[in-house]
């Protein structure tokens, strides 16, 4: 299919890049000096877009542009530019809910796909610490936090109906990044598909396996459903490790162009889904082997406390600010009523428990035989080594897809993923 770029849009380099922000007077003023002095590097690293870091002597900001098409695969997969404007859409909503963890937006151009924010500095992409075997000890406060504000108010318990209806219809457009993940998630790695990939022929019986697993289709299709269908709240989308930015004490989330009105379960398991494969990978990282085996302890916890305090805090928001059309006030007042929200309360945070884990399961089953990949097994140059970590990952991943309801904690899951690791 041939590339539609519209009339205005062209993908900047290190050298146009400059010359258009030197148009910008409160940029330039933020980055100081004169642009020929300005340091431009494209540093993104991701599937999809151009990322650029500009340092002038002042200040430094990022600016991420849409490319027409995929990059991780190239012109021969055009992909809607309009991402961009969802994901700046998001981060404003979101910011509105989490500012401390959203990189400040300073400016978006509709007709380039651009958008200019702050530069998270020093932070690193999560997913590079994890690899190194980084603890960061405020994260898994930060992150439920996060994953509770902007969940549980962009929801029907905290907005109007009009209000919750108008997000939806303003990002039901973003048709063509949910089609990625229906494709790539849901689809693809269980039947035989062009994309698909596995870095070593040791997981060929492993891919077949999947493939052939009745049961395992069935609950993956009715996630995919429940992706397609349920408008619980105002996903980011995409929130996995390379996602986010971490330094000791500091979280911040980036990249949410997949972001649409979708089950909530979604964001929240996929993150520990990618916390669990990073746990699996970690016998592939031995540069430090005395530290290891704690290293693994902390993933772990840190997957338990996500889901916790995500929990403890979605309920406390829903108790504290009941304003939306869902559950409605009136009907949960006095002692009886507080006793009953809290019945229901329990059940809800149950089934978004097991679509979390379900969405972690499928997560982890993309990353290792679909077109998208994790580094954390990449990097791990030995391929039986990394045959062996990924063949652990499947396993957890298809127990959670289809066992889901046999979980009756988060702490029974990681018990799991260190029962099988130790095997
Ligand atoms: C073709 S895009 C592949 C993947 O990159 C992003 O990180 C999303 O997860 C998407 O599925
Ligand atoms: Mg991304």
């Amino acid at each position: 299919m041939a590339l539609s770029i519209p009339e205005g849009y062209r993908a900047l380099d290190d050298r146009t890049l400059a010359a258009y922000l030197a148009g910008l007077p409160a940029i330039r003023r933020r980055l100081g000096g004169d642009p020929e002095s300005w340091r431009v590097s494209e540093v993104g690293d991701g599937n999809l877009n151009l990322v650029f870091i500009v340092e002038g002597p002042d200040g430094d900001i990022c600016v991420k542009q849409a490319l027409p098409y995929v990059r991780l695969v190239g012109e021969s997969w055009p992909l809607d530019l309009k991402r961009a404007w969802f994901e700046h859409q998001a981060a404003v909503i979101q910011s509105r809910h989490a500012p401390r963890q959203i990189p400040e937006v300073l400016h978006y151009d509709e007709k380039l796909y651009l958008f200019v924010m702050e530069r998270c500095h020093p932070h690193v992409i999560m997913r590079r610490g994890m690899i190194e075997g980084v603890v960061y000890p405020t994260f898994a406060e930060q992150i439920a936090e996060y994953l509770a504000k902007t969940l549980y108010f962009t929801s029907d318990m905290a907005l109007p109906a009009a209000e919750k209806k108008e997000i939806v219809a303003a990002f039901c457009g973003n048709t063509e990044l949910c089609k990625i993940t229906e494709d790539l998630i849901f689809t693809d790695p269980y039947m035989i598909c062009d994309r698909n990939r596995w870095t070593s022929p040791q997981l060929d019986d492993a891919a077949r396996t999947i493939r052939e697993d009745a049961e395992l289709k069935r609950a993956v299709s009715a996630l995919k459903l429940k992706f397609m269908s349920e408008t619980q709240a105002l996903l980011h989308g995409d929130l996995h490790t390379g996602s986010i930015m971490v330094t000791e004490d500091d979280t911040k989330v980036i990249d949410p162009e997949f972001a649409f009105v979708g089950p909530m379960g979604f964001d929240v398991g996929k993150l520990i889904g990618n916390l669990l494969m990073s746990f699996f990978s970690q016998r592939g990282h031995e540069c430090r082997p005395g530290e290891r085996e704690a290293y693994r302890r902390w993933i772990l916890a840190t997957a338990e406390q996500v889901w916790s305090g995500f929990e403890k805090r979605f309920v406390e928001l829903w108790t504290s600010y009941p304003t939306g059309d869902a559950y409605p006030r009136a009907l949960f007042d006095g002692s009886e009523g507080r006793a009953s929200l809290r019945i229901a309360q329990a059940a809800y945070m149950r089934r978004l428990f097991e679509d979390a884990l379900g969405y972690a399961g499928t997560s982890m089953i993309r990353r290792t035989l679909g077109l998208a990949h994790n580094a954390d097994m990449e990097r791990i140059a030995d391929p039986d080594l990394r045959a062996s970590c990924e063949r652990r990952n499947l396993e957890l991943a298809r127990d959670l897809i289809v066992n889901a309801r046999a979980y009756p904690d988060i702490a029974a899951v990681t018990a799991r993923a260190a029962a099988i690791e130790a095997a």
